[in-house]
């Protein structure tokens, strides 16, 4: 029995090895996970990866299309979204092993591409994004049948206490839906936009409520995970997550990818948002070489 006992162990250890090298996430990790909605990964690329990345986020920020997002009342841009499908920088790094393999590793399934932005959080000016969850806005707008997925965010700037880093309520997630306060029509500012405009502005369609907020952060606190440009935050769909104004000299720039799972896909007849919001492409992730961005 001790033999068998002494193989096992020398087994998982082996597996865990093999698994941290591979990406996936440690079971440490997968219980940090498990337990407060939310991790964070340091220095997964380094910074002349990140340097590439950088070139291509600041080019999509200068393009003027549908897919640009602005700031209430300013030419400031806010977000870029659907950045996988048009960069091809982008469309590697969404089907990076270094962001699939950890996801993959939570979700136990095979995952696809869901969504992909940059957030931007401009130099003074990069505005808030009020309390909120994600899955609230799938569910509503975009009927995802359950919340099985999972946002990456990779680091493009350091990420500090002043440059308007993402604030969590760990643990949040495990409440599923949260009573949410729905804020009807569209914000000020953007009369001319379209519905959807109201699912990604500062004035944002679905927020948590306070009675809601305070009990829960009350309860379990609040972290705002910060990090060298590029370590890698993964976060649930349910995780009570803001951020607040950038009112530093320092940009914060993020490229988050929303991995869904491949059996998670809403029914593509009951999908109204754009294609750049909610992708139609449900064909798992075939991931590239990890050093696609090494030069
Ligand atoms: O509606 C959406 O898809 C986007 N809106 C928010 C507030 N977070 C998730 C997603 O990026
Ligand atoms: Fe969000």
């Amino acid at each position: 029995m001790a033999n068998q006992a002494v193989h096992n162990v020398a087994s998982i250890s082996h597996h865990e090895r093999l698994s941290t090298n591979l990406g996936e996430l440690t079971t440490e990790q997968l219980d940090e996970y498990a337990r407060t909605g939310l991790i964070l990964l340091d220095n997964v690329f380094s910074l002349d990866e990140i340097e590439r990345i950088r070139t291509s986020a600041d080019s999509a920020m200068t393009e003027r299309t549908e897919r640009t997002v602005f700031e209430t009342g300013s030419e400031t841009v806010r977000s870029v979204y659907g950045v996988h499908q048009h960069s091809r920088i982008f469309s590697d790094l969404a089907r990076h092993p270094r962001l699939v393999a950890p996801t993959r590793s939570i979700l136990k399934r095979d995952v696809y591409v869901y969504q992909s932005k940059i957030n931007t959080k401009a130099v003074f000016g990069g505005d808030v994004w009020p309390w909120h969850q994600d899955y609230v806005f799938w569910m509503k707008e975009d009927s995802m049948p359950t919340s099985r997925a999972i946002t990456v965010s990779v680091f493009l700037d350091d990420v500090t206490e002043v440059n308007g880093p993402i604030s969590f309520i760990p643990g949040s997630h495990r409440h599923g839906i949260l009573e949410t306060d729905t804020y009807e029509g569209l914000p000020s500012g953007y009369e001319k936009s379209p519905d959807w405009i109201a699912n990604v502005v500062a004035k944002l369609k679905y927020t948590i409520a306070k009675r809601a907020f305070l009990q829960l952060a009350k309860d379990n606190g609040i972290v705002t995970p910060k990090g060298r440009a590029g370590s890698v935050l993964l976060f649930d769909s349910n995780v009570a997550h803001a951020s607040s104004l950038n009112l530093s000299p320092y940009e914060r720039r993020m490229a988050l990818f929303t991995y869904n799972a491949v059996d998670n896909a809403p029914a593509a007849s009951g999908l109204h948002r754009p294609e750049f919001l909610v992708s139609r492409d449900v064909r798992p992730v075939e991931p590239v070489a990890n050093d696609v961005f090494v030069r």
